[in-house]
């Protein structure tokens, strides 16, 4: 790990941090050191100030599980760029053993016992070995364990490299505020596959409007968060950001504005029906314009500054960028069938969300406030379900007391309303983790998996289905499991989720976490075709993942959603007055 000193940002100590847990573990130590530094870690990456700002005002101690150790690690890190402690262990531990760790389901004891017996220091090595069946002749090492390696080494291959979407967005909107604020040019937008909230991101394109290209690039090259520029030209330039993310930034003259914008968004499949049916009126579509064919070199354009008129002068509405994939958008528009989509202010409240009663970094009463500020009616706070044993689930007392603090603060919020639910488990067996009376104590339930993941998808789909007839479960929430570029679905018929969610009036979730957007872009319209019904939400764990809800918006949106099928765009009373559920 090489980093310059000055782009230690919070999440780059975290990774440190995790990596000297790792490291003190791989050597065997002390197991609770290695706890203290991921939970460190973990403290961190919720902080929302810089880390900086803490050292600089001496306010380490504050930071949960940062004791004088981890505060040493931090203050080098930030002052050095490199930590004695984490050097030390780097040295001491093969790297080949940190390498085995990185595979999910390898820890500590199995890395170790594999890489003293058979020497294996490299992911292709201990591919071979799994296939070859040699790591179950280990001790302690079980034919399960062998088959889960070879699924996690098969995922780790699916890692493509792309950005999380919700990385990219922040990335971009730093790289727009910053180009407004330097050179004044205000038509500064996001085009490409980020304008249309795909789910990973292969770069970031920007897009300005301006007579005078020179200055733009030259703010966007000097950019703070700008590790290095890959290539410099007249029309465009390529930087490359934190996280190694890259950034295209073309500068267009104001009156092909809208053009640009069409081309640079895509999707490439898009553009290409689109110039299709041009063809068909005898135009000819270009990043510059519109224009009669013969004469796209000489004549004025068709048009050209506003998506809005190209569109039109091809016969149909504008398409909102989330649907550029052709998918059929082109013929909806054509014949002025484009549903009206959903959007962020049909949203009134929240039904997925944690507090620090379970894993949650914020209190009930400060998500709520936090939920009420954003103009919501209603937040349901369903935390765990006590079969997570590590998140703290909640036992039957813990529950009414919480009930009781939430009754409270209905009183002093309403209208408003704080509904108590739960996030349950599906237990490998398909039990929920909470009997019928204590289901009957909340508001909201949600069910979801989160364990046993390497189930067959028969044995799983049942499982799931099993949960989703339960007549008090609600929803059942990020129904694939997949965690993007991290970890594949699980095996499980979604179609046959589908069809149950449809015939048992569960509702399925499009959860908004940066790594899930789950259910994806295709369900969610396969879903709204056999008339389930959705909820959007953003699961999150402390106040400001609540705007996690916009990549749920966004999701269902690609999936063609309209306000009417999404469920929590209802009042608080239409909510209330559809439980428990009813087919359809
Ligand atoms: P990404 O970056 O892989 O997530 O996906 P995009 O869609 O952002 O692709 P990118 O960055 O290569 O190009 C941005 C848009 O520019 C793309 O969606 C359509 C347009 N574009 C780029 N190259 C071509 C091309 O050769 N032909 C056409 N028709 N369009 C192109
Ligand atoms: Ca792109
Ligand atoms: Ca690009
Ligand atoms: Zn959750």
């Amino acid at each position: 790990m090489v980093r310059q000193a000055l782009s230690f940002d919070n999440d780059a100590v975290a990774a440190v941090l995790d990596e000297i847990g790792d490291l003190l573990e791989l050597k065997g130590e002390n197991v609770f050191r290695a706890v203290t530094y991921r939970a460190a870690a973990r403290a961190i990456r919720d902080l929302r100030e810089p880390l900086r700002m803490y050292v600089e005002q001496q306010r380490l101690a504050e930071i949960p599980k940062v004791g004088a150790s981890v505060g040493d690690v931090i203050r080098q890190l930030l002052e050095t760029g490199s930590s004695k402690r984490h050097d030390e262990l780097l040295a001491a531990v093969p790297q080949g053993l940190l390498t085995l760790l990185r595979v999910p389901g390898v820890g500590p004891a199995t890395a170790r016992t594999i890489h003293e017996h058979l020497h294996i220091t490299t992911i292709d090595e201990l591919e071979e070995a799994a296939k070859n069946g040699r790591l179950r002749k280990l001790p302690k090492i079980q034919a399960r364990t062998e088959e889960n390696i070879l699924k996690s080494i098969a995922s780790l291959r699916q890692r493509t490299g792309r950005a999380l979407l919700s990385d990219a967005r922040t990335a971009a909107s730093r790289m727009i505020d910053w180009l407004r604020q330097e050179t004044g040019e205000q038509r500064v937008e996001i085009a490409g596959s980020l304008r249309r909230w795909r789910e990973t991101i292969g770069d970031i394109d920007l897009l300005v409007a301006s007579s005078s290209p020179g200055p733009v690039m030259e703010a966007l090259t000097r950019a703070p968060s700008v590790l290095r520029t890959l290539a410099r030209g007249d029309t465009k330039t390529s930087v490359v950001v934190d996280r190694g993310v890259q950034i295209d930034l073309r500068v267009v003259p104001e009156a092909s504005w809208g053009a640009a914008l069409l081309y640079f968004t895509g999707s490439k499949e898009h553009n290409v029906r689109l110039r299709g049916i041009a063809l068909r009126k005898k135009l000819l579509l270009n990043e510059y314009g519109l224009y009669r064919a013969g004469e796209e070199k000489s004549g004025a354009p068709v048009a050209s500054s506003t998506e809005d008129e190209i569109y039109a002068a091809l016969g149909m509405q504008w398409i909102a960028p989330e649907l550029r994939e052709d998918r059929g958008e082109i013929q909806a528009a054509a014949a002025g069938e484009l549903p009206e989509l959903l959007e962020l202010a049909d949203v009134r409240g929240d039904l997925h969300s944690h507090s620090n009663w379970t894993d949650g970094r914020d209190s009930i009463a400060a998500m709520a406030r936090a939920a009420r500020a954003r103009g919501y009616a209603y937040i349901g706070l369903t935390d765990h379900s006590v079969g997570l044993g590590m998140t703290q689930g909640l036992n039957v007392e813990r529950i009414r007391e919480r009930n009781a603090e939430i009754a409270a603060l209905n009183m002093e919020l309403a209208p408003f309303r704080i509904l108590t639910g739960t996030e349950v488990d599906i237990r490998a067996n398909g039990r929920l983790d909470y009997p019928d009376e204590v289901l009957a104590l909340f508001d909201v339930v949600t069910a979801s998996v989160h364990s046993a993941f390497n189930q067959t998808r028969e044995v799983m789909t049942n499982r799931i289905l099993g949960a989703m007839r339960h007549p008090l479960v609600d929803a059942l929430s990020h129904p694939t499991g997949r965690l993007l570029e991290r970890r594949d679905a699980y095996d499980v018929d979604l179609d046959q989720i589908i069809d149950v969610a449809a015939e048992t009036g569960t509702r399925l979730e499009v959860n908004g976490g940066p790594e899930r957007l789950d259910l994806p872009d295709v369900y969610v319209r396969k879903a709204i075709a056999k008339g389930v019904r959705l909820v959007t939400n953003s699961d999150a764990h402390a106040i400001e993942e609540l705007d996690y809800m916009t990549n749920a918006v966004a999701t269902a949106r690609r999936g063609w959603a309209t306000a009417a099928s999404v469920e929590n765009t209802r009042s608080l009373d239409a909510l209330m007055s559809i439980r428990p559920k009813r087919p359809r």
